[in-house]
């Protein structure tokens, strides 16, 4: 059943007319905390308990100042905000009341909103109203919880140009291809007089061939923005003591994983979230790397091997000559790019070949994030690069229909062979933006986004 004929909808039993209620700011001391209601019961349960009494009238985006009060006591002072429908993020009456920013005070509001007759709303919940409502389509909902996490510039780029419908209008004009094609082939096998003459399923093939270019097209620096969107993950990679736990700190700017000039300090991985100009590296440090027979340290070899294994980039630390057969072959393993950082240039004149840095004095090290950044960034030709798991899965399923319709028509199959396939591509694009969808499948969309969204 498609989502976008529901009528009344009801989504695991919770009726959409419920009224919700959620912090939408995050848990930690700010100036301002914010709790949004949604749904029919928003602006008179924030009556109940609101000292402005001029709330009672409440117009469409005014801001009101004024308590709220628990009892006869005042909780807070705040200021309420209404968005009447259809005028709102969920297309209901939505109030935002913007209190200080304590998570104490933030959840002694929510109490008295749940006490009147809001419920507390899921994960997702508003966002998933907007789309059920029609306001958004699948990748602008989607886009809200991408813009939220994006690990770079270019990944909040994209995904505010989600947000706007690029991606849905570009689904959508090639849904319209698609089936239009569907739609001359149909007219061929109704009325035979019309009937599809070879040149005419050539003409149908090329078509296919340009929509299956487009896709490609989308689908090929999918890698690169999902590294971008998610954070690039970067593991450091070494032999002991050449100063690998030295380039965290370094990097991070602050003293994070013990040095010592003990071969082997460093055992249990540690990974931590550093902006390196425009992207983010989920950086892990790691041990040494090297033979041993001490069943701690083993343990710590075997967590290097794998953070290099499911790295996106590895930072290989030398310390001056020392390349070494042990990491090499763990290098054949990976898909990861790959920098040499050549350790210690403050006290070694010779270099093995990629950069020379000093842990040491920081020398080597902007040149080493203008190293990263370029080559994440600089053959990132579309602005519009596709990142989400489930948007490249379906365009990929897509691109495959596509393939086995140019195929059939190769093959000299008749029309009827190309509709299943031209059909299944567009069902493939419509479930991207939400057009075909289960309610399982939309559930588990919405699971995904943070508290409050
Ligand atoms: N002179 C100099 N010494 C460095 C530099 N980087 C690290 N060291 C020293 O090299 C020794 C080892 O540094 P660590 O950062 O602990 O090396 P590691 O690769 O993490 O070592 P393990 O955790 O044992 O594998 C320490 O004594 C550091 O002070 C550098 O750039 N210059
Ligand atoms: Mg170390």
């Amino acid at each position: 059943m498609s989502l976008f004929l529901c009528g009344e909808i009801t989504i695991k039993n919770l009726k959409m007319s419920d009224t919700i209620a959620q912090i939408v700011t995050p848990p930690y001391p700010g100036a301002v905390g914010i709790i949004r209601l949604s749904g029919d019961g928003s602006v008179p349960v924030v009556q109940k308990i609101f000292s402005n009494k001029s709330f009672r009238e409440a117009e469409s985006h005014r801001a009101y100042y004024g308590y709220i009060m628990e009892g006869g006591t005042p909780i807070d002072e705040v200021i309420v905000l209404a968005m009447l429908a259809p005028r709102s993020y969920t297309c209901e009456d939505v109030v935002e009341i913007q209190s200080h920013g304590n998570i104490h005070l933030l959840r002694r509001i929510l109490d008295v909103l749940i006490a009147g007759g809001a419920r507390l709303a899921e994960a997702g919940e508003f966002t998933k109203r907007a789309f059920l409502n029609g306001r958004l389509d699948l990748t602008q909902a989607e886009a809200v919880c991408d813009i939220i996490n994006a690990a770079s510039k270019s990944a909040q780029t994209a995904g505010l140009r989600r947000l706007q419908g690029h991606l849905r209008g570009k689904i959508s004009n090639i849904r319209q291809e698609i089936i239009a094609l569907v739609a001359e082939i149909e007219v061929s096998i109704d009325y035979p007089e019309h009937e599809m003459e070879q040149g005419n399923i050539e003409n149908a093939k090329i078509r296919a061939e340009k929509i299956l270019e487009e896709i490609r097209e989308m689908t090929k620096n999918a890698d690169i923005g999902r590294v971008l969107q998610y954070g690039i993950e970067t593991a450091i990679i070494g032999k002991p003591n050449v100063g690998k736990s030295s380039v965290l700190n370094t990097i991070l700017k602050e003293e994070r994983a013990i040095v010592t000039e003990t071969a082997g300090t460093t055992r249990d991985t540690l990974t931590e979230l550093v902006n390196i100009g425009e992207v983010t590296l989920r950086l892990t440090d790691t041990a040494g790397i090297r033979e041993t027979s001490d069943c701690i340290e083993k343990i710590g070899v075997e967590r290097a091997v794998l953070a290099a294994k499911n790295a996106d980039l590895i930072l290989w630390v030398v310390d001056g000559a020392q390349r070494d057969a042990d990491i090499e072959n763990v290098l054949k393993d990976t898909d990861a790019k790959v920098i040499i950082l050549s350790n210690k240039s403050d006290i070694r004149t010779e270099c093995v070949g990629g950069l020379s840095v000093s842990a040491k004095t920081g020398a080597g090290f902007d040149e080493l994030y203008k190293t990263i950044n370029s080559m994440f960034l600089d053959n990132l030709t579309d602005i519009d690069v596709v990142c989400d798991k489930r948007h490249i899965e379906l365009l990929d399923k897509t691109a495959q229909a596509l393939a086995d319709a140019i195929n059939t028509a190769n093959l000299g199959f008749g029309e009827d062979f190309l509709t299943q396939d031209f059909v299944n591509a567009y069902k493939f694009l419509g479930e991207i933006i939400g057009a075909e969808l289960g309610d399982d499948v939309c559930d588990t969309i919405f699971a995904k986004f943070c508290v409050g969204k």
